[in-house]
């Protein structure tokens, strides 16, 4: 049975990939970590892992039925998980339309029979992989702002040691 690794996500507007990965370069030096090209930056909302097609199928009803409305993201937060080795962007205070959409992600995956993270929902952007070391963070002098319209399932590849993302399916985010 052939299965895909997948996840529900958001997509970053180009302009806001651009001016983080600008920030980016001049925020930490080369020892820091590796960094995600601009296109593969994204937020989680819900990681599936190994995916069969029939529980793709139904995992796309289940989306498809989600009635909410759009919400504004406020990128202003960073840290490092030195575990994972993961350099991040993220938000201060996560909009409650951002955490009842991945909370209904998340169970509507449970309920199809996917893998569920067991860690509580950290919404975050990854900026840096391989990062195990210490990192000097910057400081948090940054605001990225943009409104999300729609969010997508993806599917992750690992191709010559990275990986990078596709979108599948999006669904827009309506009252
Ligand atoms: P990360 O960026 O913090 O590594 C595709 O792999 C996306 O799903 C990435 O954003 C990744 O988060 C997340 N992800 C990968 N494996 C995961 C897991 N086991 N549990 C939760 N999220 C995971």
């Amino acid at each position: 049975m052939s299965t895909r690794r997948l996840f529900f996500g958001i997509g970053l507007p180009q302009t806001i990939q651009q001016e983080i990965i600008a920030w980016r370069a001049a925020a930490f030096n080369a020892a820091a970590g590796r960094p995600l090209a601009a296109a593969n930056l994204h937020l989680t909302l819900a990681f599936l892992g190994e995916v069969s097609d029939e529980k793709t199928t139904a995992i796309c009803r289940l989306a498809g039925r989600i009635r909410q409305p759009p919400f504004t993201l406020h990128i202003d937060d960073a840290g490092h998980w030195p575990r994972p080795g993961v350099v991040w962007l993220g938000l201060r205070q996560a909009p409650r339309g951002l955490v009842q959409l991945a909370e209904m992600l998340r169970s509507q995956a449970a309920r199809s029979g996917c893998y569920q993270s067991p860690h509580p929902f950290h919404p975050h952007i990854s900026l840096l992989r391989n990062a195990t070391r210490p990192v000097a963070m910057p400081p948090r002098d940054f605001h990225w702002q943009f409104d999300v319209a729609q969010f997508s399932l993806l599917q992750s590849t690992f191709e010559q040691g990275r990986s990078s993302y596709k979108v599948i399916e999006s669904w827009p985010l309506i009252a």
